[in-house]
């Protein structure tokens, strides 16, 4: 069995998983794999991906499964080395689930945990408003974008809990309180 630290940090848009992948990753020397990130790099290199990508996400819609998967597939294979890695936004689908579990079951390095992030609707939309004021990021500047995001998670990711759970793997977090707070919450549930 191995013993690399794979977990999916999970939650809803804003629920904080890049502010917290950003502490997990320092303390336990783990490669931070954000489709985010990642399809935001393309979106600012002007590939043909980002282009397609860019509709779907100022529309708060969901990017392609194979288009994502693909992402992470060539992230992992270039990172044979990494000491486990923290999955940042990804898996959002069934579908993108059970890829990952058949890339990582291959390499008998399944997913140790998934840790989700809980927190409430009108703190979600106050907190993304928040970022879209000050970062630029396009997809947090409208209100109807963030709700749809939001509705996206409820209907095509939150059922992601279950398929975690039968696995033996999901554990809830409150998502709601200081940063430090949260970290401390994750380091625990980690064990
Ligand atoms: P993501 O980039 O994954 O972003 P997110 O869900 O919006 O945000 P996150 O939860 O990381 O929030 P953060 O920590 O930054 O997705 C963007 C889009 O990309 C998706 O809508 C989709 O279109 C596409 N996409 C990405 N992955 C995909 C996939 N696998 N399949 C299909 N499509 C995909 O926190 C947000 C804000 O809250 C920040 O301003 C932060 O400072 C603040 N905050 C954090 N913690 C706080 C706390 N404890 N208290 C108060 N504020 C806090």
């Amino acid at each position: 069995m191995s013993e690399k630290l794979n977990i999916v940090l999970f939650g809803p848009p804003g629920a904080g998983k890049g502010t917290q992948s950003a502490f997990l990753i320092d303390r336990y020397g783990l490669m931070h794999l954000s489709t985010g990130d990642l399809l935001r790099a393309e979106i600012h290199a002007e590939t043909d991906l980002g282009k397609a990508a860019r509709e779907l996400m100022d529309a708060g819609e969901l990017v392609a499964d194979h288009i994502v998967i693909g992402m992470i597939r060539n992230k992992m294979e270039a990172n044979l080395d990494a000491k486990g890695f923290i999955f940042d936004g990804f898996p959002r689908t069934r579908a993108q689930a059970e890829a990952l579990d058949g890339m990582l079951n291959a390499k008998s390095e399944p997913i140790t945990c998934m840790l989700a992030l809980e927190v409430p609707e009108e703190e979600l939309v106050k907190r993304l408003l928040g970022r879209g004021a000050t970062s630029g990021r396009s997809d947090d500047q409208d209100e109807g974008v963030i709700r749809k995001r939001i509705n996206e998670y409820e209907e095509k990711t939150a059922p992601l809990k279950e398929y975690y759970a039968s696995q033996g793997k999901y554990k809830g977090i409150d998502g709601v309180g200081s940063i430090e707070d949260i970290t401390s919450r994750l380091v625990e549930a980690i064990g």
